[in-house]
This record gives C-alpha cells, sequence and structure tokens, in this order.
C-alpha cells in the first residue's frame, strides 16, 4: 500500500500489498492495511526466547518461501472457490483466515522423513509436502487421475509422507499414533503430526488415540486447530472446559500460540518436534485462529450469522498473509522480492487448476466404485475379487 505525504513523497511504508479478490475474500480482507497494535501482537511471542532462536535460523529466502507457501495456500482456495460459482464443483472446504496453523505447522518438520496427516482445512500442507498441487484440485474432481483414484477428495500420498486423512473426526489421532509406534519400532528418527479441530477435541476417537499416543510416549505431534467453531456449533457451545488445560490431563506436554501468526505456529510446533525427535514426546500445540468463512462453501452466510460481525472485523485484521506480508516488509524484504513471489504463486495456482481441469471427464470406470484396498494382508482390486462371508 503506498502513500503520499502533502509534499509529495511517497511514504515508504507498506509499499507492496497482495491482490484482493473482491469476489472471494471475506469482505474484512478487501481493503486490509496493517493495523500497528496487531503488529506489535505479532512481534510479541517472537520475543520469547526459545521462540526467537528458531526463528533467527530463517533467512531471507526461508522468509521467503513461508510467504510463497501461505499465499498459494489462500489462493488454492479461491480457486476452488471459483470453481464453486462457476459450476465446476459444487462445494469446497476452504481454510481462510486459518492458513498459518498449516504452514507454519509442516515448515517445522522435515518433510523427507516425517509424515503428515492433512485435514481438509490442512490442504496447504500438501504441496508443501511435495505433491503436485494439481494433484489437490484433482480430487476435488473425482477424476481417475486424482490420488484417490477418484474415490475421495481426502487425499494424501504415502510416497510423500502424506496420509490421507480419515474423514471421521478424531480417527486419525489414533491412526497417527500408529504411525508413531511404528517409527519406534523400526527405529526410524521422524516424527507424526496431524491437526485436531476444537471439534474433534470432544471425539472418543480423539481420547482414545492421545492416551495412547502418552502412555507409549509416541514420537507425534497433535496441532489443536482452534478455529472457534465446529461446522455451526461454536466453541462454547461444544464444550465447557478450556483447551489451554487440555494435554495436561493426557499428561502431554503442550504450547499455545498465535494460530494467525506463521512464524509463532513454526517457532512451537518446532519446540513440540524437538520433544519428539528426544524420545519425550507426545506433544501438543494450541493454535488460536478464526474460520473466516463456512464450514464449506454452502453454509457461508449461516457462518456469518454464528458470530457477531465484531468478531469478524476483529480476526479479520488479523489476516494470517496479511500480518505476514507487513512484517516482512518491516523487517526490510523489499517490495520487488514479494511482488515477485506473488506472479509466481498466482500463475503457479491457475496452471495447476488448468492442468487438473483437463481430467474433469475422466471419470473412474464405474466398477471401480466397488471396492480397491487392502485385506487379509493383500491387495484386492474390485469387490468380486474380495472374500465374501457366505452365511
Ligand atoms: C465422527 C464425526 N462426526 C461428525 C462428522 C461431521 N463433521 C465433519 S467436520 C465437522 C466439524 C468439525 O469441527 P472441528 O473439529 O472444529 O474442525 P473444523 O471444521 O472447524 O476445522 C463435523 C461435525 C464427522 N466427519 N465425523
Ligand atoms: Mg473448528
Amino acid at each position: 500500500m503506498s502513500e503520499w505525504n502533502v509534499v509529495g513523497f511517497r511514504v515508504p511504508r507498506y509499499l507492496h500489498s497482495m491482490k484482493r479478490y473482491p469476489a472471494y475474500d471475506p469482505p474484512e480482507y478487501l481493503d486490509w492495511d496493517p493495523d500497528p497494535i496487531e503488529m506489535r501482537r505479532f512481534r510479541a511471542p517472537l520475543q520469547i526466547e526459545e521462540r526467537a532462536a528458531r526463528i533467527a535460523q530463517l533467512d531471507p529466502d526461508g522468509l521467503l518461501e513461508i510467504y510463497h507457501h501461505l499465499l498459494r495456500t489462500r489462493l488454492h482456495d479461491i480457486a476452488l472457490k471459483r470453481w464453486v460459482r462457476t459450476g465446476v464443483i459444487s462445494k469446497a472446504w476452504l481454510g481462510t483466515g486459518e492458513e498459518a496453523v498449516t504452514v507454519g505447522a509442516v515448515a517445522a518438520l522435515a518433510p523427507e522423513r516425517d509424515v503428515v496427516c492433512p485435514m481438509i482445512r490442512n490442504a496447504g500442507a500438501l504441496p508443501m509436502m511435495g505433491m503436485p498441487l494439481s494433484d489437490c484440485f484433482r480430487g476435488y474432481l473425482a477424476s481417475v487421475d486424482s490420488p484417490s483414484g477418484g474415490r475421495d477428495l481426502h487425499i494424501g500420498d504415502m510416497e510423500r509422507n502424506v496420509l490421507q486423512p480419515i474423514s471421521h473426526m478424531g480417527t486419525n489421532v489414533a491412526v497417527m499414533a500408529g504411525v508413531a509406534l511404528a517409527f519406534r519400532n523400526r527405529r526410524q528418527d521422524a516424527v507424526a503430526l496431524t491437526w485436531i479441530g476444537d471439534g474433534a477435541t470432544k471425539t472418543a476417537a480423539c481420547h482414545e488415540g492421545l492416551t495412547f499416543a502418552a502412555l507409549l510416549r509416541l514420537p507425534v505431534v497433535y496441532v489443536i486447530q482452534n478455529n472457534q467453531v465446529a461446522l455451526g456449533t461454536r466453541l462454547a457451545a461444544h464444550g465447557r472446559g478450556s483447551l489451554t488445560d487440555w494435554a495436561a490431563a493426557y499428561g502431554i506436554r503442550s504450547w499455545q500460540c498465535d494460530g494467525n501468526n506463521v512464524l509463532d505456529v513454526l517457532a512451537t510446533t518446532a519446540l513440540a518436534v524437538a520433544t519428539c525427535r528426544a524420545g519425550e514426546g507426545p506433544a501438543v500445540v494450541l493454535a488460536e485462529t478464526f474460520r473466516m468463512g463456512g464450514h464449506a462453501t454452502h453454509d457461508e452466510r449461516e457462518a456469518r450469522a454464528t458470530f457477531p460481525p465484531e468478531l469478524f472485523r476483529e480476526w479479520g485484521q488479523r489476516d494470517p498473509v496479511g500480518l505476514f506480508e507487513a512484517y516482512l516488509m518491516e523487517e526490510g524484504v523489499s517490495q520487488d522480492a514479494l511482488a515477485a513471489v506473488e506472479v509466481d504463486v498466482t500463475s503457479e495456482v491457475d496452471r495447476a487448476a488448468d492442468e487438473a481441469k483437463r481430467s474433469r471427464d475422466a471419470s473412474p470406470p464405474p466398477d471401480a466404485a466397488f471396492y480397491d484396498g487392502f485385506s487379509e494382508g493383500y491387495p484386492l482390486v474390485g469387490i468380486q475379487k474380495r472374500p465374501m462371508r457366505r452365511e
């Protein structure tokens, strides 16, 4: 954002500002300008000694890479929203306003050895782990060449250390404890990480998984993504206790961070990962954030009515991408460098969406819908090859 003072000199404050999309961005993001109070609030946790030490390891290229990941996550969602509006797909689950929780957490991992299980609001993790962005779009098209073969929009790729999530909330907590147990048994120096929604913390599967992970001290990091709502139910309506005390009840070490501050998420997740690598896992990172959109694109109006408008204004001022961009400018990153990242990311996302759209009509053959999976220790393709119990 450029400003001109009375004598016509440009005030070199926030010179670059990423493009906003009136048709797709939440209204609070459209004329977004960094608020000085929020900028101070952004810096505060980064002064905490052990967090500061991790952030000091990032060089200018590393910081720009994080900006790239944040922006790509935002634009991926905007591209999906455009697909919904233009009738390519009927619905999309987006993470608008929550990008930092995904990007910061994955940036704290070693993608070549650690394994993540991203929930649908953590789509930004997939390209960070090396999955082609076009595959993220193909997942939504249910095309035969999508990573799930067209079966499911929850996608993963074990070649790239991304476990396809189960859509049932809470179940991945136990599954990732199992992944961490496998690491331990194989003496592999690796960490498992997944995200748990505030709503998912209330499931039985989550409780069982955490108890198991804690008891066996497994190397698994659970990032609680508290976006203050579960589908249409506000946090205060789905639980009475505080999530701050929650990990302690399981005997699990935890850190709290600002989920709209990518560097704070990165630094706290790095501490959690270090705990696991030191054999003292598991660990919980509680990231406080806010869902700026609907549960998915179908209920955006209801979602806006779930909370008072002031709350959207407050969190809107805390746009994780905008805040990080403003922070980088304060740190002296050049306007040209930021603009160059934006040009790159925009064309990367456009290209990926266009490439995926070419598969739009490549539906799986009808009999592939029966079954394709693993059972009784060997791969089975098609329901006719499954051993059926006949009474
Ligand atoms: C066991 C189970 N119950 C209900 C659902 C339907 N459902 C899908 S997402 C969701 C809300 C999830 O809320 P939260 O865990 O806070 O994650 P968020 O959507 O806010 O990211 C519900 C109820 C489900 N997928 N699994
Ligand atoms: Mg939630």
